[in-house]
């Protein structure tokens, strides 16, 4: 019924949660229509790229306010919709309602946020318990997560992912061979895929966050090479001014939390790709706090 489901938007872009019934019912749909789509869905220009959100619900209405409204202008956002800020249920219930409303409009893919135990630790958990009185919307949420896409390419040429690269991943085609259906893993391919970050160092290298490698220009730029890409579009890294690009533009770093956790003072952005793969940033502030 896309009429319940356009009243529930409108109910969500007041930030204002929808009933947990509700919430059920969208989780169910939101499924049906991420089971048919592949670990890295292919999606057409133009398209606006987007980065972390975390829960940031009135920077998200800034970001549609600076991109322009979907389903108009036609949105890919890399992960990272829940946690740290005040808002993961609405955020995300928002994206998801979008998704199942417009589903050729709007592509999600995973972030190692989407996972049940980075939830239990960084505020969505809580978050569902203190606003249902349950984790019944927690659980339904995660559900929805394990059938998130690892990743996406436009027009054959811009790859997106939420995190970076991997060790054991050559081609685009070998992520296609995963089972994604499941909590993120501790290590291995889908788990690189969601944690990792660019470094200006050479090869491969241990990172800090315990999860996931560090690579260098010569693994993007050798990934680029074999893939045809012109571009590896990724998220995962707050960056003061909004984006970053690195290793002679190969990869760019999509930040799209401004005044990340209300303090971080940063700039935010989007990159909007046109019908020509050309892109152009837009970066955006903080909304006031409603
Ligand atoms: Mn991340």
């Amino acid at each position: 019924m896309s009429s319940d489901l356009d009243r529930q938007i409108a109910q969500l872009s007041r930030c204002e949660p929808i009933s947990e019934a509700q919430v059920r019912s969208l989780c169910l749909k939101a499924r049906e229509i991420l089971v048919e789509e592949a670990n890295v869905q292919h999606v057409d220009a133009p398209v606006t790229i987007c980065g972390d959100i975390h829960g940031q619900f009135w920077d998200l209405v800034e970001l549609f306010r600076v991109g322009g409204p979907c389903p108009q202008t036609q949105y890919l956002f890399m992960g990272d919709f829940v946690d740290r800020g005040f808002y993961s249920v609405e955020t995300f219930l928002l994206l998801l309602a979008y998704k199942v409303r417009y589903p050729d409009r709007i592509t999600l893919i995973r972030g190692n946020h989407e996972s049940r135990q980075i939830t239990q630790v960084y505020g969505f958990y809580d978050e569902c318990t203190r606003k249902y009185g349950s984790a019944n919307v927690w659980r339904y949420c995660c559900e929805v997560f394990d059938y998130l896409a690892l990743g996406a390419v436009v027009d054959g040429r811009v790859f997106c992912v939420h995190g970076g690269l991997s060790p054991n991943l050559k081609t685009i085609d070998e992520i296609r061979s995963i089972d994604r259906k499941q909590e993120v893993p501790h290590d291995g391919l889908m788990c690189d895929l969601l944690w990792s970050d660019p470094d200006d160092i050479q090869g491969w290298g241990i990172s800090p966050r315990g999860a996931g490698f560090l690579f260098g220009a010569d693994i993007a730029t050798q990934f680029a090479h074999t893939n045809g890409l012109d571009l590896i579009a990724r998220a995962h890294q707050l960056v003061l001014e909004g984006y970053k690009l690195m290793f002679d533009n190969t990869i760019v770093t999509v930040w799209s939390a401004p005044n990340y956790c209300y303090r971080c003072g940063n700039i935010a952005s989007i990159l909007k790709l046109d019908q020509a793969l050309n892109s152009k940033y837009e970066t955006f502030d903080a909304a006031a706090q409603e």
